[in-house]
């Protein structure tokens, strides 16, 4: 969409977030050309803030060389929001918008920390805490209540991103009275991609009062560029007009998220409301939550790791119990057929299927027409499904070889799982603008999921392959023993 374009429900994905004209009201904005300063584009409240026509003025009038010089340095540098600098008694920021156009933000001055080392104390007691934390739900609720306690917000919660895009809410720290979100799932819609991507770019996204309206640039069109400016870099960026009514309806009258991210991808957020009013969260807490939010992550990331090795650790002693069966049996059959529910066990499944050269085994819950099943698999590869038709519609082929029709197939039963909406989902948000209408919105909605089994989880896939391979070496290593009998 071209900047200024009207947002609804039907186009709100595709609004340019980074441009949106204007900035939140309890800041101001000045753009500059880089090498001449003199200021070209500012916020419609800038004059008020220094008491003159700033269009025309240089920076270095407006707020002195020096400051400019250290804020032009900044600048160039990868995270400029992390240091402001302080003059006229309010925070500066500056950032690079497009070539040649130097923006600086500001913003009031927070009451900050009273004591510096007391508050290096609180930050290092809330990393450790971070640090100590035994699992992702215990590692969730510690952030949640850390950054509940630095920014005194009504409601911090912690969002997870499923692998379709919705999120769902797994940890919380609350006013007592609040209705809880705990184990609400939200609609992908909710959070678009652009917003996504960026926060990504920019950890830490800050709505300090959903009522006041947003202050506009003058010109909107910076005059170098020829473009709306980007304020993508900043931390007044005025917030898109269909998410303050979002928060509106939620009765949320401040907001504040803070990206968790693994490998380069959005893993959730760290997100909270304020509901009794603007809440003005300043600069030193900002950026502690940043860091929160960074060391959560990295925790996500070990402790993903973790658990992952430990899962593939013991589907790995189930593949051993099985082959030590074969190894034990004459026929790979029949061993196979032995090890029953550590078959099973190598990729949690409910049943198993194997047949070699026409002979047909069947372990646990298995379909009626398993032998139809076998011969319409063409594969080489191992292939999960978690929504074939039937009662066992969770369905995991490791061919031993196909041209033979040989195969080792796991099966899942359905899992049948309530999942609890916030508001009315699966609906496209054109046909459900529900949720943009004050009366409607947020009353949840339980959706009950069919025919489905549980997914197979890439690690369990992984090992019905391993356990593939092992078998396929354990044959020749046989053939080739029985050739050596034989010789
Ligand atoms: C942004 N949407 C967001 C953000 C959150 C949510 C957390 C980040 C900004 C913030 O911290 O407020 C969603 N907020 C939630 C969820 C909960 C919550 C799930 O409180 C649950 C408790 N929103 C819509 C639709 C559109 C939309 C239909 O519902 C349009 C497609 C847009 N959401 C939207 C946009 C942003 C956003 C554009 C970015 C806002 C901005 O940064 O300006």
């Amino acid at each position: 969409l071209e900047p200024g374009t009207p947002v609804d429900l039907t186009n709100c994905h595709r609004e340019p977030i980074r441009t949106p004209g204007g900035i939140q009201a309890h800041g101001a904005l000045l753009a500059a050309d880089e090498t001449t300063l003199e200021v070209v584009q500012a916020s419609a409240n800038a004059d008020q803030v220094f008491d003159r026509a700033v269009l025309g003025a240089t920076l270095p009038e407006l707020l002195g060389a020096d400051i400019v010089e250290q804020l032009r340095a900044g600048a160039a540098e990868a995270t400029p929001n992390l240091r402001p600098l302080r003059t006229r008694g309010l925070d500066a920021y500056a950032y690079r918008a497009a070539d040649r156009v130097l923006v600086i933000e500001l913003e009031p001055v927070g009451s900050g920390p009273a004591s510096l080392t007391r508050y290096q104390d609180e930050i290092a007691r809330a990393l450790g805490l971070l640090q100590d934390a035994p699992t992702i739900q215990d590692l969730l609720s510690r952030a949640a209540r850390v950054v509940r306690e630095l920014t005194g917000s009504d409601r911090v919660w912690a969002y997870r991103f499923e692998p379709d895009d919705h999120g769902v809410i797994l940890a919380e720290e609350k006013r007592e009275d609040l209705d809880a979100f705990l184990g609400l799932h939200y609609p992908a819609s909710d959070i678009p991609p652009q917003a996504r991507a960026l926060f990504l770019q920019n950890r830490l996204r800050f709505i300090h009062d959903v009522e006041t309206p947003a202050t506009p640039l003058e010109p909107v069109v910076n005059p170098l560029t020829g473009e709306w400016l980007d304020l993508s870099k900043g931390v007044l960026r005025a917030v898109s007009p269909i998410h303050i009514q979002y928060l509106k309806n939620m009765g949320a009258t401040a907001s504040m998220s803070i990206a968790l991210s693994v490998g380069g991808r959005l893993w959730g957020l760290i997100s909270g409301h304020h509901y009794s009013g603007p809440l003005f969260v300043p600069h030193e807490v900002r950026a502690t939550c940043e860091l929160i939010g960074i060391v959560c992550s990295m925790q996500l990331e070990a402790l993903e790791a973790l658990e992952v090795s430990r899962r593939q650790g013991a589907l790995a002693n189930r593949r051993s119990a099985v082959i030590d069966r074969v190894a034990a049996s004459s026929s790979i059959l029949d061993g196979l057929a032995a090890a029953g529910e550590d078959l099973l066990g190598v990729c949690g499944a409910d049943g198993a299927a194997i047949r070699i050269d026409d002979e047909l085994r069947l372990i646990g819950e298995t379909p009626a027409d398993v032998t139809a099943l076998l011969d319409g698999l063409t594969s080489a590869d191992v292939v999960a499904t978690a929504d074939a038709p039937g009662e066992l519609p969770g369905v995991l082929a490791a061919p031993l070889a196909v041209a033979r029709g040989n195969h080792i197939v796991w099966f899942r039963r359905e899992y049948v799982r309530t999942i609890e909406w916030a508001h009315a989902p699966k609906s496209l948000a054109v046909k459900e603008p529900d949720r943009l209408n004050p009366d409607g919105s947020f009353r949840t909605w339980a959706e009950s999921v069919k025919g489905e089994s549980k997914p197979w989880d890439p690690v369990e896939v992984e090992s019905a392959g391993e356990l593939r391979s092992a078998l396929g070496t354990f044959l020749i290593t046989r053939a080739e023993q029985l050739a050596a009998l034989n010789a």
